[in-house]
């Protein structure tokens, strides 16, 4: 057995992943990836010989670096690695990861913390934009420790604020990388959308649904599956991310009216299974789209005052978001994104990947 590699687990919004710095890694991306999918337990539906939860949102990886930019505390790229599939994948963000990139740039020493609070700039490699984490460091410490609850996740801890900036067309180039507000595919109104994270907005009533179906009833549903991968597949290439059959991105989401107070109610396909909640990037697309005149679930939304947070309802319970967008120049712009996450610290240490011999 190796000597192993150190690595940190942590719950970062509602999600869990392992944490590393990039220096713990191999600096070949194939024998990084190697090495990962080993950690993680991939390819298997158990994930039974590894850390990985047998799930895309316990299946991730986040390696963190030092940067070399003056505006920049520290590099966060982001893998997404298959389950079933040895997959790694760097061509989409995750915003829940996110949210545990400051404490842990502090704990690992990259960043020395505030006497109080601390704010980590972090740059998302996947998407080169950049995103302020300020969270609670009481005597210059992480505490995770608090009271501010997120649907999805039992109990409260401290809250981890992440203001955004630069996500406009994040992965696509674009904000609106159709150039349209609205498309048609498949005779389905839709709105393809990047602020963060390339998303498929379609009404649910568009693909004869409700939008209040249980998770369960909706992955049981094959030819909605089918339905959604023919919507993603020809929506990949209108918003230029080519060929999206092994990709992640773009993720569908399907809209409501709110029926629970908030702003919308959304069942999200990550890219194919549901979401048990909704990303944090995708969340905040999904937002900016329904603030957009003309677009795929505007008018299903109540829309909050200016400066209120948008509380987008998911199949657990709802995600506060805040996007302000700037449409007086004629092509809409972001002005600011931001949203409240949570993290824990659940395990840090040394962890053994299964040798390299296995398939
Ligand atoms: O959208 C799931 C998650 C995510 C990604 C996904 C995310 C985001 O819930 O920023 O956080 O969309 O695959 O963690």
């Amino acid at each position: 057995m190796s000597g192993g590699t150190r690595c940190m687990v942590m719950r970062g919004g509602t999600s869990k992943g392992a944490y590393f710095l990039a220096g713990d890694l191999p600096p070949g991306t194939r024998e990084r990836d190697d090495l990962l999918l080993r950690i993680m337990g991939s390819p298997d539906p158990r994930q039974i010989d590894g850390i990985g939860g047998a799930d895309p949102l316990t299946s991730k990886v986040a390696v963190v670096s030092p940067s070399g930019r003056t505006d920049v505390d520290v590099e966060y790229l982001f893998l997404q690695l298959g389950v079933e599939e040895a997959t790694v994948s760097d061509r989409q963000n995750c915003g829940n990861l996110l949210a545990g990139i400051g404490p842990f740039a502090v704990e690992r020493g990259l960043v020395t913390a505030g006497p109080e609070r601390t704010s980590v700039r972090i740059r998302m490699v996947n998407s080169d934009s950049v995103a302020t984490a300020t969270f609670p460091t009481p005597g210059g410490v992480v505490d995770y420790d608090g009271d501010t609850a997120i649907s999805g996740v039992p109990g409260t801890a401290a809250p981890v604020v992440l203001d955004f900036e630069g996500t406009e067309g994040s992965a696509c180039g674009a904000l609106l990388p159709t150039g349209n507000v609205r498309d048609v595919i498949d005779g389905v109104p839709v709105t393809c959308l990047d602020n963060g994270m390339p998303v498929v907005v379609a009404a649910a009533s568009g693909l004869g649904l409700t939008g209040y179906e249980d998770v369960a009833a909706l992955a049981a549903d094959e030819a909605l599956r089918e339905r959604v991968q023919s919507l993603r597949l020809q929506a990949g290439r209108l918003m230029g991310l080519g060929d999206v059959s092994g990709t992640s991105v773009p993720k569908t989401t399907l809209v409501a009216p709110a029926r629970e107070g908030g702003a919308i109610c959304t069942r999200t396909f990550i890219p194919l299974r549901v979401h048990a909640s909704i990303g944090v990037l995708g969340a905040v697309t999904t937002a900016t789209a329904l603030l957009m005149e003309g677009a795929v679930g505007h008018d299903l939304a109540t829309l909050p005052d200016p400066g209120v947070p948008m509380s987008i309802e998911h199949p657990t319970g709802r995600l506060d978001v805040q996007v302000e967008l700037d449409e007086s120049a004629g092509r809409p712009a972001i002005r600011r994104s931001s949203i409240v996450r949570t993290a824990r610290k659940l395990s840090d240490g040394t962890v053994f990947a299964r040798p390299g011999s296995q398939p």
